[in-house]
């Protein structure tokens, strides 16, 4: 049998987790870090040891998290938005920096930065996945980003 290393959804002790958040779809953003929150305070982490940084919009989140994870001072990343599809291009390019950022905010600074954007069609479909029909976005970007902690403390 092979060797299997896997991260475990604990609290790592005084690891500090930082929370981003676009205001853009702020009716769903909320939702989602209020998952987000729930999901790190139920696994041990203290409220204190969570800090959450708004910006306007999803297109923000990178730069953002670029700069927390500059501090050093984090554990983990987690970035919550919403994009919902309109009749133009800007869907595609939101989603998509927000996306390629984000991926390259965690390889240059090697934490994990877990990806809690929802890219959808329509608002409903957005309530679904904050809490509504199909659970809540941001809880589970939590739990990877807990996994994800514990993984790369094994490696
Ligand atoms: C401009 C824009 C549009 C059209 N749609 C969304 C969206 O669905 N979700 C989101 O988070 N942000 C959106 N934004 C705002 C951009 O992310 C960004 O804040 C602005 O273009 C300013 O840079």
């Amino acid at each position: 049998m092979p060797n299997k290393i896997e991260g475990h959804f604990v609290a790592k002790k005084n690891a500090r987790f930082g929370i981003v958040v676009a205001r853009w779809n702020s009716l769903i953003t909320e939702r989602l870090l209020g998952g987000c929150v729930d999901a790190l305070v139920r696994h041990g982490v203290p409220e204190d040891r969570i800090d959450s940084v708004y910006v306007p919009g999803s297109f923000e989140l990178p730069l953002a998290a670029q700069k927390l994870a500059a501090s050093k001072k984090y554990a983990a990343l987690i970035a919550l938005g919403c994009v919902i599809r309109g009749g133009t291009p800007h869907f595609e390019y939101v989603a998509g920096e927000a996306t390629k950022g984000l991926s390259q905010v965690a390889l240059n600074a090697g934490i994990p930065v877990a990806f809690g954007v929802l890219t959808c069609d329509t608002l409903e479909q957005a309530l679904d996945r904050a809490g509504a029909k199909a659970g809540n976005k941001g809880w589970e970007a939590a739990m990877s980003a807990l996994e994800m902690v514990d993984l790369l403390g094994k490696l």
